[in-house]
């Protein structure tokens, strides 16, 4: 075990390191009352929970700073155990004295997530809702932020959880039929099986197909602007980016590996990955970039093609965008089809009026390419149940639906209890997988090794 319940009280800071207005230090154990008490000029052995005192710490006759304490008891804490936070004045002095004198007082000094490990091992939380808490922290948008909440308060566990039940049910009831497998009976009613199965397996499904989405979300919503030289890309997405990002020039092929950043836009965030110029070439170097640019396309939910609108007839363009949309999968990819530079073109008119025009040098219309950008975003959010973010829960859902479908099969030929029952605890272990039922030290190293200390 990576931590192990050593019945250690440990302590850490909690808010980011360094300078700040406050600083909040929390302890969590057994002895986090008893050391505090021993600390604060306040009883705290008799104080209620949930409830901030204000008083002073002293370092024998020192007094080290004046500070709001609040004590919650275990089991209704973060961690399930008893919980000290010490709100202090946030110097770097401060933290550091007070976090000394606790270690002289008996505490332990936290590792990484330890708190959250806590969490979890006292069943305050599943897994998949202890990873929430690291997204949570790292969320940057108004989407990703959403999606951890609704992971963090337990929606995606429940659904998880309701689905194992199920079959639970079933696989004991066939286990069972084992047992009695002289008399020849059946306990679980196959068809009744088959149908729930059969729900089971589109709820999988819809989990899975979600992480696309989830996943875009959490990570910014990739945006691949590809085109041919010289259209305009880099401008474009420095224009985007509000920053000079990328090279510009009017040498065509002056893009050659892909240029990627991510920016937030009313709250969504979006990865922008500027390509190579698409063209035949023979240079070998731009040859690698164009095979990026086609990469790009293949994994983006947005294809921003920018073309010049000097350079193209209606037409032409016309071909271009039709050999697009035949090449996206509708399903999971939308187009949007941008000319540019139209500070130099005298004929604003196009039979195009889907297309959106710009000038991406002059910055002109960015703003309704950002409203487009947003709208074409929403489209794609899920709103029937959880959508899965965490690459870990879409491998394990994955396992669980192959199970699955080891299981049909083997109704659909009729195969004896014992096969079925295998592939039913195969589905269940996957499942147990994710909310933490099953788990292994690599696994759980591997999940709260990545928290900050004090989370
Ligand atoms: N007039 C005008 N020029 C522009 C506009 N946008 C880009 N340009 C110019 O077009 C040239 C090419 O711009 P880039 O952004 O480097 O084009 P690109 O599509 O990234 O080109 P590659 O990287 O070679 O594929 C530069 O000289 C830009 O200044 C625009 O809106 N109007
Ligand atoms: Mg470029």
């Amino acid at each position: 075990m990576i931590f192990q319940a050593d019945g250690a009280t440990i302590c850490a800071l909690s808010t980011a390191p360094g300078m700040g207005a406050i600083a909040v230090i929390r302890v969590s154990g057994p002895d986090a009352i008893g050391i505090g008490d021993a600390l604060f000029s306040r009883d705290l052995r008799r104080a209620d929970s949930h409830k901030a005192l204000f008083g002073v710490i002293r370092k024998g006759e020192q007094l080290i700073d004046e500070v709001l304490l609040t004590v919650f008891k275990g089991p209704n804490s973060f961690t399930g155990e008893d919980v000290i936070e010490i709100a202090c004045h946030g110097s770097v002095f401060i933290q550091n004295q007070l976090l000394q004198l606790l270690v002289e007082n008996g505490c332990r000094y936290a590792k990484q997530g330890e708190f959250t490990f806590r969490a979890f091992f006292n069943r305050k939380m599943d897994l998949s809702q202890a990873e929430a808490v690291a997204d949570l922290i790292a969320a940057e948008s108004a989407g990703a932020h959403e999606l951890a909440l609704n992971q963090m308060r337990g929606g995606f566990s429940n659904e998880i959880a309701h689905l194992r039940e199920q079959l639970i049910n079933f696989a004991s009831l066939i286990e069972l039929e084992l047992d009695f497998a002289e008399e020849d009976v059946e306990f679980a009613d196959r068809s009744q099986f088959t149908k729930l199965l059969f729900e089971i397996e589109v709820v999988l499904k819809r989990l899975i197909d979600s992480f696309q989405t989830g996943n875009a979300i959490k990570t910014g919503i990739p945006v691949a602007i590809v085109g041919k030289p010289n259209a305009g890309k880099s401008t474009l997405l420095n224009a985007l980016l509000n920053e000079e990002r990328a090279i510009v020039s009017d040498i065509p092929g002056t893009t050659r590996d892909t240029v990627e950043d991510r920016v937030n836009i009313e709250g969504v965030s979006f990865r922008f990955i500027d390509t190579a110029g698409l063209r035949e070439t023979e240079d070998v170097v731009e040859k690698i970039g164009v095979g990026r640019s086609k990469d790009a396309i293949k994994s983006a939910t947005i294809v921003l093609y920018v073309y010049d609108v000097n350079e193209h007839t209606d037409a032409s363009i016309a071909a271009v965008e039709a050999q697009l949309q035949h090449d996206l999968d509708p399903s999971r990819q939308s187009l949007l089809m941008v000319g540019n530079k139209i500070d130099e073109h005298a004929d604003h008119s196009s039979s195009h009026t889907a297309h959106l025009f710009i000038s991406a040098k002059h910055k002109t219309a960015i703003s309704d390419l950002q409203e487009t950008l947003i709208n074409l975003s929403n489209l794609r959010l899920n709103t029937e149940g959880s959508t899965v973010t965490n690459i870990r829960h879409y491998e394990a859902l994955t396992s669980a639906y192959t199970s699955l479908q080891e299981v049909l099969i083997g109704m659909e030929n009729a195969v004896s209890g014992d096969f079925l029952a295998i592939d039913i605890r195969k589905a269940l272990h996957h499942l147990g997988e994710i909310t933490g039922e099953i788990t292994s030290d690599d696994l759980l190293g591997n999940i709260f090794g990545k928290f900050c200390i004090g989370k």
